[in-house]
């Protein structure tokens, strides 16, 4: 896929594919440091960084893994990702996050449908994601699936989930028979934009399907007070524990 292809199928779907980015030593040398980071950095974490299954032990997901390991770090300045997704923000790429959804074999949990914008509160939204596939996924570990185009619809209202890892889903429930499931080999990426709707189904195969996610924002984008507004507004509804 060239890069004129891959800008168009995200500007008109809110997601693309790209197969085989990563491959052979890279994508071996990546897995490792996320096993490495999983042995060595996750005991040490503040609970904010880290989030686990409901077993307890299995990890769901790692947040801000570019702030306790520089592996990470380098990773998303790499000048292929840059170059590749700076189309696509509009602007100059800078990262906002690195984290995992590892939907561990048997216990990984399901993610409901959101728009990441509902958490990262950014105008314009010139926001992706880099979502890495270190597992192949199949339509039984627990693919992510988007809805094409909802990303041309603002930002719909979020309320609290009572998922933990994802603590905001769509108000509404959504289409999901008009969603596509994103099947991957390890080393395939997405990139879906910020305002695309997504969400996966728990991982009930004996197959984990680990993801790992570069999170990029032109450099010109703001926080929105609006949608600030709403985020925090949702926020003290879980915390008032009413959903
Ligand atoms: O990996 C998944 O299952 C969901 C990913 C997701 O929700 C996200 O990228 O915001």
């Amino acid at each position: 896929m060239n890069q004129e292809e891959v800008v168009r199928h995200y500007q008109t779907q809110g997601f693309v594919h790209v197969p085989a980015w990563y491959a052979g030593e890279e994508l071996a040398e990546i897995r490792s440091a996320v096993e490495r980071y999983n042995r060595e950095v996750v005991p040490g974490l503040p609970d904010s960084d880290v989030v686990f299954e409901a077993d307890g032990t299995a990890i769901r997901n790692c947040w801000r893994m570019q702030t306790h390991d520089s592996f990470f770090a380098q990773l998303s300045q790499s000048d292929r990702v840059q170059t590749l997704i700076a189309e696509l923000v509009n602007g100059t790429p800078t990262c906002m996050g690195v984290e995992t959804f590892n939907k561990p074999a048997k216990v990984g949990s399901g993610v409901p449908p959101h728009q990441d914008n509902a958490y990262f509160c950014q105008t314009p939204p010139d926001v992706l994601t880099v979502w890495i596939a270190l597992d192949d996924v199949t339509p039984e570990n627990g693919p992510v699936h988007y809805l094409p185009g909802s990303h041309t619809e603002g930002v719909h209202e979020h309320v609290p989930s009572g998922v933990k890892g994802n603590s905001f889903g769509l108000a509404e429930p959504v289409e999901e028979s008009h969603a596509k499931a994103a099947l991957l080999k390890a080393g395939d990426i997405l990139i879906h934009h910020c305002q695309t709707i997504h969400f996966s189904a728990p991982n009930v195969s004996d197959f984990p399907r680990l993801g790992l996610l570069l999170v990029f924002r032109g450099t010109h984008t703001q926080d929105s007070p609006e949608m600030k507004a709403a985020y925090q507004k949702a926020r003290a509804l879980m915390e008032a524990g009413t959903s």
